[in-house]
């Protein structure tokens, strides 16, 4: 039944980063009754929240942003090859303001329940602010990477300093002068490591496996450059959506031990030149990824270039990583030139794990104490379908989302788009997306959402079924099974990370995107549609 203070509307679109903000403006556009609530004060999802010092993409800024907004994209300014974290949410107000989608949106607020209504083929969504909705389509952009994940350290609340997680800083926190311990080597910890130690007055970065950071190379863009980027865009992005992973840059389809090895080394330095660590890992070679003997060849250069950049043998050597070069790639320009710095520290967790907080700061295993100002946790997220716990989903039959999922040893959706006994709910980057530059991905993910919602409206009005979406069990199934096999065939795999849910402790090894690539992916999405919309119901009579 409706409760009093119950809202109808049409559509709901749950956050508004790069998915949402999209999925918004195109349910709009189809004349849809549609609304958004934000857990954020304003627009930008993952890039609202995550302000701390170094915060900036690693993708160029030429294809780190929407395709679908021309005028915006011929026109927005962005004087450097990389944004940083304010210039890609002043994009976002922009597009917002543009598109009018600032007074459709509730910001602050955060939906915490949403359960399907089988009689009335109605979502009802309750929110923290006490509202709630009745929705015929529920479009979730949550973020791949929202929930922070803190570990468990004993006696964490005995420590009189400053701690934060990287997604949680804020703008007051002091940090200049001060003694700094950094936890974790993802894309966040490498970037804040880089950035604090420029001032702080000592920082150690605890560091459990290390990682391979390929430089920047940031710099201006001129205007000749831009010019010609300009006057490329669609012929830039055609391929972008053609491509696997899709940064705007060619992936060559040549073997790394197909050239010689004086050959590989000048390719490989051509590309530490260049800069980034996903032009490194993909657009040298096509198999750093899937053959060990050529994932050597590029962990050899990267060791090289440790070894001349960083003097001090002890830190080199924690700062040399054992594993594949198979986990997300990591760029920045000063990283390992910063332990060059009598006050910055590299300490190897596999030889000494932290043992407890104290009130000055962390004890390891091997007895030492370290006395830190400020504790920065850059130890990653509850990712990919982790956003999904925080939310009291109730689907047919009252299933749970971690039921449907967590229950059966991971999650599963058809093409990332959407899952069984939840009818009528779409992702935008679910999991079971590529794995590739994020904007394109959430673009495609969002507009096959619309499409769905689209064609589900049509058969309503013409009075032919219900119009309730929902895909079948064999669809997703089938799904995570190329997913698996795929993943399996990569180093990705064999690397443990979030890719595969084994950042979380208890999680079972399970893919979390789909590695086939951008283009694959949108031929799969293309055969669906042909095919009638392959695997979907729309409650045809
Ligand atoms: P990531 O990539 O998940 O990195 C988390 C890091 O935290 C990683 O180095 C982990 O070490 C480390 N970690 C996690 N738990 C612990 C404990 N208990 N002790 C020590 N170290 C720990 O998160 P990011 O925020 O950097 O990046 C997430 C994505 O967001 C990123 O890829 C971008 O696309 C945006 P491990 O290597 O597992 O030993």
């Amino acid at each position: 039944g409706s409760i009093a203070n119950e809202e109808q509307h049409e559509a709901l679109v749950v956050g508004t980063g790069f998915g949402g903000l999209y999925a918004l403006y195109l349910l709009k556009q189809l004349g849809l009754d549609v609304r958004a609530v934000e857990s954020g004060a304003d627009v930008g999802g993952t890039w609202y929240w995550n302000k701390y010092p170094g915060a900036r993409s690693d993708v160029t800024s030429d294809t780190y942003r929407y395709s679908w907004d021309k005028e915006i994209l011929q026109n927005s300014k962005w004087p450097h090859n990389y944004l940083l974290q304010s210039e890609i949410q002043a994009n976002f107000q922009e597009v917002a303001k543009k598109h009018d989608l600032y007074p459709l949106i509730t910001f602050n607020t955060k939906l915490e329940q949403a359960h399907w209504d089988e009689n009335a083929s109605l979502w009802k969504v309750a929110f923290s602010n006490g509202q709630s909705y009745a929705v015929r389509y529920l479009v979730t952009s949550i973020g791949i990477t929202h929930k922070p994940y803190i570990p468990d350290i004993p006696d964490l609340d005995a420590f009189k300093g400053r701690i934060t997680h990287t997604s949680q800083w804020t703008p007051d926190i002091e940090w200049e002068g001060k003694r700094i311990a950094v936890i974790g080597t993802g894309a966040s910890g490498v970037q804040i490591a880089s950035t604090l130690a420029e001032k702080a007055g000592s920082l150690t970065h605890f560091i459990r496996h290390a990682q391979y950071v390929l430089p920047a190379q940031y710099r201006l863009v001129s205007t000749e450059e831009r010019k010609l980027i300009n006057d490329r865009y669609d012929q830039i992005w055609h391929d972008v959506f053609a491509s696997a992973v899709g940064f705007g840059f060619a992936e060559p389809n040549r073997p790394t031990l197909s050239v010689s090895p004086e050959d590989r080394e000048q390719i490989f330095e051509d590309l530490w030149n260049q800069g980034s660590g996903f032009r490194f890992l993909f657009g040298g070679f096509s198999d750093l990824v899937v053959d060990e003997a050529a994932n050597k060849e590029a962990i050899n250069f990267i060791h090289r270039k440790i070894n001349e950049i960083v003097k001090d043998k002890a830190k080199a050597e924690v700062l040399t990583s054992n594993d594949w070069f198979a986990r997300r790639p990591l760029t920045d320009d000063h990283y390992y030139e910063r332990f060059n710095q009598p006050n910055v520290f590299a300490h190897d967790l596999k030889k000494a794990p932290i043992s407890r907080a104290t009130p000055t700061g962390l004890q390891t295993s091997d007895g030492k104490d370290h006395e830190f100002d400020l504790i920065v946790f850059a130890t990653g997220f509850d990712a990919t379908d982790g956003s999904y716990y925080a939310i009291d989903f109730k689907g047919r039959g009252g299933k749970t989302l971690e039921d449907h999922w967590l229950g059966q040893g991971g999650p599963r959706t058809h093409l990332g788009i959407s899952t069984s006994s939840f009818p009528n709910l779409f992702f935008v980057n679910g999991p079971g997306v590529p794995f590739a530059n994020n904007p394109p991905v959430t673009e495609k993910s969002a507009e096959f959402g619309a499409e769905l919602i689209k064609r589900a409206e049509e058969i309503r009005k013409e009075g032919k079924g219900t119009g309730v979406v929902e895909n079948s069990k064999e669809a997703e199934e089938k799904w995570l099974q190329t997913c698996t096999d795929i993943g399996h065939a990569t180093l990705f795999a064999k690397t443990g990370s979030w890719f595969f849910g084994e950042n979380v402790p208890g999680r079972k090894h399970s893919p979390r995107f789909y590695f086939g690539g951008i283009g694959s992916w949108r031929k799969a999405l293309s055969d669906v549609r042909r095919n009638g919309y392959e695997g979907y119901s729309f409650g045809e009579k």
